[in-house]
């Protein structure tokens, strides 16, 4: 199938657009680079060496099935090429991960607010509409986030995969059903656009009878496949820093340098995992079984457990001997909360989770440690503080 996979370049897409290649799509890589380009604005780096994408794409060509192209082109200012892009290609699927991704860095200032929003809401209505222009019928499959249920209480609730079956009373007592999507509760400005693409999604399937499956997917941990470790060329980011890093990879690359465990108030917060491999399995899984035609936007929940912060520090701290040391939590969160997640839709279709065992966790702590010296110390506490209040806190737990 042709498949474009939008933000092909980054964490999860680069091994994504390989694992396609690699099962015999046609891959066409679409990417403005703005990922690299922040590295170099908060002067941070992957902790594993990456090369360039047109040094990767020669490495996969060289040790690849199937060769994949690159498009540079930026698809929430790009309009016009964008959908010029469909017109030549006509894919029969659209991956989207392009867009800004992480909380913190959403949250460090007015700037970043409205550029998350702007490119984050822009690129995925440019997407939309140009396909309705375009004329052609293409699948999109969207990495959204479970952020969008939130992480209050769900009073020992199951979270359903989008969908809430809701029982409405009438004023003469009498009551009707209906399905509507889940209510939203983002944290961040970053899960705010994902709840705004979830209506996008919502409206241009009715409207348009765009198909999406929409992929609410957890935090992904670990870093390479095993074909991005086919060759260094290949290799896979790493984030580590305060602004990018997610919170496993993040306490399992500090108990590699020997760095105390960075546990945000009392490590109460539950949180859904799933692992690079499985992210990967999961998208071709979504993929190759689309929504038929006049289906309402398929919702799956990407992950595969759920654990609490404080635990998961407890945990690494039992595997490498590593200290924890709670912090002032720079976000504006519960300090506790359930979750529980109905996931059936990928276990139905196959998908075997990989869970959190010492032998994977160790595996990370390993890249990590062959790369310790390319670490920046000072770039590991998270300072991006949700509002004064967290940030005074900040100031004052220093
Ligand atoms: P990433 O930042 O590593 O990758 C995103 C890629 O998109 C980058 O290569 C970036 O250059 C590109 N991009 C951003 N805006 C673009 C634009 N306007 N035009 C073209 N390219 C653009 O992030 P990631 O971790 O790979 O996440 C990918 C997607 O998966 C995101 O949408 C994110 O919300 C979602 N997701 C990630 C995680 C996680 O733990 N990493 C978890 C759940 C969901
Ligand atoms: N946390 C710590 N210590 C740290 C870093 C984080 O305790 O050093 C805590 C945070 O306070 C938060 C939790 O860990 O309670 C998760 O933080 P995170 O940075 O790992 O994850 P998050 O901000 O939610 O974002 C990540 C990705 C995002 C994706 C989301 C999936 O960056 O793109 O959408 O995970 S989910 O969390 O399911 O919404």
């Amino acid at each position: 199938m042709k498949v474009l996979v939008l933000g092909g370049d980054g964490f999860c897409g680069w091994p994504c657009a390989v694992n396609l290649a690699d099962a015999g799509h046609d891959v066409v890589i679409v990417d403005n680079l703005s990922r690299r380009k922040i590295d170099i604005d908060l002067e941070v780096e992957s902790l594993t060496p990456i090369t360039t994408i047109n040094e990767r794409l020669r490495a996969w060509d060289q040790v690849g099935a199937k060769a994949m192209r690159f498009v540079h082109l930026d698809i929430a200012r790009e309009y016009d090429r964008l959908l010029s892009l469909l017109r030549s290609e006509q894919p029969e699927a659209v991956v989207h991960f392009a867009e800004q991704r992480a909380a913190p860095y959403s949250m460090k200032s007015s700037a970043t607010k409205r550029y998350t929003v702007d490119n984050n809401v822009n690129g995925t209505h440019n997407l939309l509409a140009a396909i309705v222009e375009s004329g052609l019928d293409v699948h999109i499959v969207h990495l959204g986030t479970m952020g969008v249920y939130g992480y209050g209480s769900h009073r020992g609730a199951t979270i359903p995969e989008g969908y809430l079956t809701v029982e409405v009373p009438q004023a003469d007592g009498s009551r009707f059903t209906e399905k509507i999507l889940h209510p939203t509760d983002p944290g961040s400005v970053y899960h705010m656009t994902k709840t705004l693409d979830q209506l996008l999604f919502y409206y241009y399937n009715k409207n348009d009878s765009i198909r999406v499956t929409d992929l609410h997917q957890g935090i992904v941990w670990g870093t390479n496949t095993a074909l991005t470790d086919k060759d260094p060329r290949l290799t896979n980011r790493f984030d580590y820093d305060g602004d990018y890093g997610t919170v496993l990879n993040r306490f399992l690359m500090q108990a590699a340098i020997g760095y105390p465990l960075t546990v945000h108030g009392t490590g109460g917060q539950t949180r859904a995992f799933i692992h690079i491999r499985d992210s990967v399995r999961c998208v071709q899984l979504a993929l190759e079984n689309p929504p038929t035609s006049g289906e309402k936007v398929k919702i799956f929940n990407q992950m595969t457990e759920s654990h609490q912060v404080g635990q998961l520090a407890q945990k690494v701290a039992d595997l490498t001997g590593a200290e924890i040391r709670f912090q002032a939590n720079p976000r504006k969160e519960a300090i506790e909360n359930d979750l529980i997640v109905d996931n059936r839709c990928f276990i139905e279709l196959g998908l075997q989770p990989t869970t959190l065992d010492d032998g994977l966790l160790a595996e990370v702590v390993d890249v990590a440690r062959r790369w310790a010296d390319r670490c920046d110390r000072s770039r590991i506490p998270c300072l991006s503080a949700w509002t004064s209040r967290q940030a005074e806190a900040l100031r004052t737990h220093a």
